[in-house]
């Protein structure tokens, strides 16, 4: 048997000679961006486009330090500091090729969650120009509904008291800010690369609020010196398996602990407004463009509602993956009129895009029989997703007197999926959702009464008095509980 190469600086020659590894001098690179939250998404996306302008030119100001908040972030952790910041990208295309290479541009790793000041510190070096975040759509901390910062968390209650042991990146950023004035340092740049609508504004917003309540001279400080850029992210990431792990032994001896796999497809639209200087994100592909609201708008009302769509209808038909629910006619049908008949009337104009050749596209990537994403990936953290990807379409038609049903059964299926947790078969269905308990027990009740799950407020806002809406969603809810075969209802 050939023996396992390890992932990690010294083996790269060795590692070179089977796929692409860095070309560049790793160890000259300084710390100019500041990552929270390392998932498999910023690593398919932002730290590859990072990569590959360092494997471009000489863009020795822009490593990346990775940062996690939480416990959880313990095994990323370790995992990259054993492979010194390094792994493997393995990108699987529609036709069964897969292009495999080693990533370099995350240089360093630090945690926060019992060392704060080891990550303020990092966000406070002269170095450090953008702290970008993917903290995911809970990581704000606003309620869905009114979009006001939830001052109600224990652990921003907690930093409120203890600015120099904060918990959420809110204290942290605060922290880091404030030092970096004091030091006479320039701003960095806030970049968000999450799923949210004016993911820079919501930042923004979310962030001068909890200033101003530590801090109000510090909030009017962020309000003039910081920038925070909208961004559209977009790269179907599925969840890293064993079987990923196990090709890459398996076809180049290579022990890595945690590659990240994704499909071909990359984008990120962003907004040119740094406070601090950036990469020229543009040589590798990067659009920069003035306003880039309507784009984030259409990747959210159609990309992800439309994964909303076939996970929380395919989990309840049974499908595990999403491109097993595109080889179901029923669910390709379903996808596109709810996308044609719902989501694209109500999607603002958009200068030079084909919308037709968008959602065709779509199509053809949810189809990728070699992605594999989980229905259970795609259905995690609904409560946090559904309100911006697909009930607000719902809103935007009501108002609109356009057409809400395709959009409607979702809603009426994910309180059946939160209810009973099985699907159709009566198997159980992996939920993963910080508000699991609150969706269970408000799903719970709707023999009792059938509006009661859409009357959480937070989630909903006041569909619950909309009679349109109520007519269509009791009556689907209805059915759903007397047969959950979820094809009858979606033909
Ligand atoms: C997915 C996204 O779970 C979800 O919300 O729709 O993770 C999606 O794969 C990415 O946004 C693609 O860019």
């Amino acid at each position: 048997m050939t023996k396992e190469i390890m992932l990690n600086s010294r083996s790269l020659a060795e590692i070179s000679k089977k796929l692409p590894t860095p070309t560049y001098q790793r160890d000259s690179l300084k710390i100019g961006i500041v990552h929270v939250g390392v998932g498999g998404f910023h690593r398919a996306h932002q730290a590859y486009y990072t990569h590959l302008l360092h494997e471009k030119e000489n863009a020795h100001d822009w490593g990346i330090c990775g940062i996690g908040l939480r416990q959880g972030d313990q095994k990323i952790h370790d995992v990259l500091q054993k492979q010194d910041g390094m792994y493997t990208l393995i990108v699987k295309h529609p036709d069964g090729n897969i292009d495999s290479q080693v990533i370099g541009s995350i240089i360093d790793f630090k945690l926060g969650y019992d060392t704060p000041a080891v990550v303020i510190d990092q966000m406070a070096h002269p170095d450090t120009k953008i702290v970008s975040l993917t903290i995911t759509e809970g990581g704000y901390n606003f309620n869905p509904a009114t979009g006001e910062f939830d001052f109600e968390n224990a652990d921003v209650q907690h930093e409120l008291q203890h600015p120099n042991y904060p918990k959420t990146i809110y204290g942290f950023l605060t922290a880091a800010i404030k030092k970096r004035k004091e030091e006479g340092l320039p701003a960095f740049t806030v970049m968000s690369c999450d799923n949210i609508q004016h993911n820079g504004d919501v930042a923004k917003k979310m962030l001068l609020t909890f200033a101003q309540k530590q801090d109000a001279e510090l909030a009017a400080y962020i309000e003039k010196e910081v920038s925070f850029p909208n961004s559209m992210v977009d790269r179907i990431t599925p969840v890293t398996t064993q079987a990923d792990i196990a090709y890459l032994e398996q076809t180049y001896d290579l022990k890595d602990e945690w590659p990240v796999t994704c499909e071909p497809f990359i984008q990120w639209v962003i907004e040119d407004d740094f406070s601090n200087g950036r990469p020229e994100f543009e040589k590798v592909g990067v659009q920069f463009v003035p306003d880039v609201k309507p784009y984030e708008k259409m990747k959210l009302r159609l990309l992800n509602a439309g994964h909303s769509v076939l996970g929380i209808l395919g989990a309840i038909h049974g499908h595990p993956t999403i491109n097993a629910c595109m080889e179901d006619e029923v669910f390709v049908s379903y996808l596109r009129a709810f996308m044609d008949n719902e989501a694209t009337p109500v999607l603002d104009k958009l200068e030079g895009i084909d919308l037709t050749e968008y959602k065709d596209n779509l199509q053809e990537r949810f189809a990728n029989p070699n992605i594999k994403d989980s229905v259970s990936r795609i259905c995690s953290e609904s409560s946090a997703k559904l309100p911006k990807f697909l009930i607000a379409t719902i809103e935007d038609n009501l108002a609109n007197g356009g057409s809400i049903e395709y959009a409607t059964l979702v809603i009426a299926a994910w309180c059946y999926y939160s209810d009973k947790g099985v699907n159709k078969n009566g198997e159980s269905i992996e939920i993963i959702d910080a508000l699991q308990d609150q969706l269970h027990q408000a799903a719970s009740k709707t023999n009792e009464d059938p509006l009661a799950f859409i009357k959480q407020e937070s989630l909903f806002g006041n569909l619950a008095q909309n009679e349109k809406f109520t007519s269509l969603y009791s009556d689907m809810v209805k059915k759903i509980y007397a047969d959950p075969d979820i094809k009858k209802l979606m033909i």
